[in-house]
């Protein structure tokens, strides 16, 4: 398949978040995920309030070709293990802060998955990351996202080696 028609296609991954107020994790991870040009969509799905939706849409998403989620949600933050327990598909879980600590109270609920049925969690707040591991995800069957993956990391330890810091080094 080419580059071109791998991206022209269906969304491969499908970013949740619990609520409105988690927008701007989905965002970052939305906006690395266009950098590398993977489609992807956002939804703002309660599991809590609107648990029928969340069951309708992660029931459909393997269909319509999604590959891996990214749950975004503070406080009991159960989004991320909820989209777990619905399907095979890897999950990617963002803590959001807001509760207790500084999200340290989803970062421990969001982490603390039951044995079988685990999520991949990234720091508090960290869309980017979420948006990296799951295009790192998508990388293993995707050799030319791997090389956009490679150049995006050479370019990241580039811009350290110009750092006016590091001169002569
Ligand atoms: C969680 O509760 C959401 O993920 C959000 O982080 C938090 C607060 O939600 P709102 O009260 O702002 O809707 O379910």
């Amino acid at each position: 398949m080419t580059e071109q028609a791998e991206n022209s296609g269906a969304v491969r991954v499908g970013i949740v978040v619990g609520s409105r107020s988690d927008i701007a994790a989905a965002d970052k991870a939305a906006d690395v995920l266009d950098e590398l040009a993977v489609s992807r969509e956002i939804r703002v799905i309660s599991a809590h309030r609107a648990p029928d939706l969340l069951a309708r849409y992660i029931n459909t998403a393997e269909d319509r070709g999604i590959k891996v989620f990214i749950a975004i949600a503070g406080l009991a933050a159960h989004l991320p293990g909820v989209v777990a327990s619905q399907t095979t598909l890897p999950v990617v879980g963002v803590p959001m802060s807001g509760g207790v600590a500084d999200g340290l109270d989803a970062l421990l609920a969001i982490v603390q998955m039951p044995k079988g049925v685990p999520v991949a969690t990234v720091g508090v707040g960290n869309g980017e990351n979420a948006g990296l591991l799951a295009a790192t995800i998508l990388a293993v069957s995707d050799p030319a996202l791997r090389r956009r993956l490679e150049a995006r990391r050479a370019a990241q330890a580039e811009a350290i080696a110009a750092d006016p810091a590091n001169e002569g080094l």
